[in-house]
C-alpha cells in the first residue's frame, strides 16, 4: 500500500518534532517546513533525520516561511500532501504585543496561504488540513469551563490573529468543502517547550537554581491559571482529528486547571524542596521553607548526578531565600486569566482521553533539565566558559 503523505509547518517547534515522530511511526512520508536561520534550528528533530542518500527515507526538510504564498504553493505542488498539519506560528503571546503585524502576516495570512494553495492547485478533495487553533481564543473569561460553544474573546495580537485563521480555516471548509478543522488545544508541555514559555521556564529555573548556576527566577503575573497537558497527547489528537469520519472543530484539554504558583510548588516539590508565598503584588517571593535532603538525593542519583552531597549542600544555604521574584516586565498589557477545557467532545465522539497527568509531565521536565543543566555545570567545573542565554 502506498504511503500516506503529510506536511507539517512548524516541524521544528515543539508539537511538530513530536507529530513527526507519531506519523513516522504510523508508517507515513513526512515532509516539514523550516525556516533558513542563520544558526542550526533543527535541535526538536535532529534524532529523525537520515542521509537522504541512504534507502527507505520518509522523513523530508524544505525551507520555507509562512510569509511566501509562492514558497508554499510550490511546495504543496511537488509535495502532493494527503494531511498538512499548519503548525507554524509566532506562538508567544507576549511577543505578540511587541511583533504584531508579524504574528498577523504568519498566524492570520499564514493560513490563508495554505488553504487558498490547496484550493488553487485542485487539491481540495485529496488534502484535508488541521488547523492548530488555541484556547486563547477565548481569552476574557465568558464560561467555565470553556468548550466548542464558548463565545471567543481574544485578548492579545496573538489571539486576535489565530482567530482570523480559526474563521477562514471554517469558512473554506463551508465555501468549498475542504476537510479542513480546527484543534482548539489548551496549554500543552513538555521537555521540548521552548524555554521562554512559562513552564519550561519555570522547570529550568529550579534546576539552574538547585545546582547553583542561577540565583533567582523572575516571573510575571502568579495568579493566571492553565489548564496544562503533554504535547504527545496532543499531537496524537491532531491526526484523529483529521481521519474522523468529517471535518469539526475540537476542543482538547484536560479539563484541570492549576494556578502559576501552584506549578513553582510543583516543581520545587519534586527536587525536595518547599517553596511558600509571602508578600503581595510586585512584592511577592516564593520563599524556600524547607528541603527534604533523601528526596532530592534520590532525584540526583537517578539523573546520575556525579557528586550529590556536594548540590545538596548547596541546596541547603537556599533555606529561607526568596528565589521567586516577580517582574512587572513580563505583565502583559491584557492578561487572559483562567482557561479550563472541557474535552468532553473529543472524549465520546474520538475516544480521546489524555494519558499523562500533570504531575508526571512536571516530573519529565525537571528530569530532563536537570540533565540538561548538570551538563553545564560540568563544564564549569572542567574550566569551560558556558555564556548565559540573553534570551529568557
Ligand atoms: P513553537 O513555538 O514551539 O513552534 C512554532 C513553529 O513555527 C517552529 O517550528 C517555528 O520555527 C515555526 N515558525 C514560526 N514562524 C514561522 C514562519 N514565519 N514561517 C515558518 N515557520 C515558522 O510552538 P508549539 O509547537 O508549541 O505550537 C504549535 C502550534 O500550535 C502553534 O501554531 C501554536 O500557536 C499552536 N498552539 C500551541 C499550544 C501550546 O500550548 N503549545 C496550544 C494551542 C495552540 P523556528 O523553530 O524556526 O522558530
Ligand atoms: P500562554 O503561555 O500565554 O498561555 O500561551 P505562557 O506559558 O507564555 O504563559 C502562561 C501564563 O503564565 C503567565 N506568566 C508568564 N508567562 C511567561 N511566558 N513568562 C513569565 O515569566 C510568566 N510569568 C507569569 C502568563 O502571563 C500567562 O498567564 C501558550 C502558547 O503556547 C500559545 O501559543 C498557545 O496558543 C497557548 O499557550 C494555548
Amino acid at each position: 500500500m502506498a504511503k500516506k503523505v503529510a506536511l507539517i509547518t512548524g516541524i521544528t517547534g515543539q508539537d511538530g518534532s513530536y507529530l513527526a515522530e507519531f506519523l513516522l511511526d504510523k508508517g507515513y512520508e513526512v515532509h516539514g517546513i523550516k525556516r533558513r536561520s542563520s544558526l542550526f534550528n533543527t535541535k526538536r528533530i535532529d534524532h529523525l533525520y537520515k542521509d537522504p542518500h541512504e534507502e527507505n527515507v520518509n522523513f523530508f526538510l524544505h525551507y520555507g516561511d509562512m510569509g511566501d504564498s509562492l514558497n508554499l504553493t510550490r511546495l504543496i505542488q511537488k509535495i502532493q500532501p494527503e494531511e498538512i498539519y499548519n503548525l507554524a506560528a509566532q506562538s508567544h503571546v507576549a511577543v505578540s504585543f511587541e511583533e504584531p503585524e508579524y504574528t498577523a502576516q504568519v498566524d492570520a495570512v499564514g493560513t490563508l496561504r495554505i488553504l487558498e494553495a490547496v484550493r488553487l492547485l485542485g487539491l481540495t478533495d485529496k488534502t484535508k488540513i488541521y488547523q492548530a487553533s488555541t484556547s486563547e481564543l477565548y481569552g476574557k473569561v465568558q464560561e467555565v469551563p470553556q468548550n466548542e460553544n464558548t463565545p471567543f474573546y481574544p485578548r492579545s495580537p496573538y489571539a486576535a490573529a489565530k482567530i482570523y485563521a480559526y474563521w477562514i480555516t471554517v469558512n473554506y471548509r463551508e465555501a468549498y468543502n475542504m476537510f479542513a478543522c480546527n484543534g482548539i488545544l489548551f496549554n500543552h508541555e513538555s521537555p521540548r517547550r521552548g524555554e521562554t514559555f512559562v513552564t519550561r521556564k519555570i522547570t529550568r529555573a529550579a534546576a539552574r537554581i538547585i545546582l547553583g548556576l542561577d540565583h533567582k527566577l523572575y516571573l510575571g503575573n502568579l495568579s493566571a491559571k492553565r489548564d496544562w497537558g503533554h504535547a504527545k497527547d496532543y499531537v496524537r489528537m491532531m491526526w484523529m482529528i483529521l481521519q474522523y469520519e468529517k471535518p469539526e472543530d475540537w476542543v482538547i484539554a484536560t479539563g484541570r486547571t492549576t494556578e502559576i504558583r501552584e506549578f513553582v510548588r510543583m516543581t520545587f516539590e519534586r527536587f525536595g524542596i518547599t517553596i511558600e508565598f509571602e508578600g503581595e503584588g510586585v512584592n511577592e517571593k516564593g520563599v524556600v521553607k524547607a528541603i527534604d535532603e533523601e528526596k532530592l538525593h534520590i532525584l540526583l542519583k537517578q539523573t546520575n548526578v556525579a557528586h550529590p552531597q556536594t548540590i545538596i549542600e548547596h541546596a541547603k544555604t537556599l533555606l529561607g531565600r526568596d528565589v521567586i521574584n516577580v517582574d512587572p516586565k513580563y505583565f502583559r498589557p491584557t492578561e487572559v486569566d483562567l482557561l479550563l477545557g472541557d474535552p468532553t467532545k473529543a472524549k465520546e465522539k474520538l475516544g480521546w482521553e489524555p494519558q499523562i497527568t500533570l504531575e508526571e509531565l512536571v516530573n519529565e521536565m525537571v528530569e530532563h533539565d536537570l540533565k540538561e543543566n548538570y551538563q553545564e555545570l560540568v563544564l564549569k567545573e572542567c574550566g569551560f566558559e558556558v555564556p548565559k542565554s540573553c534570551e529568557l
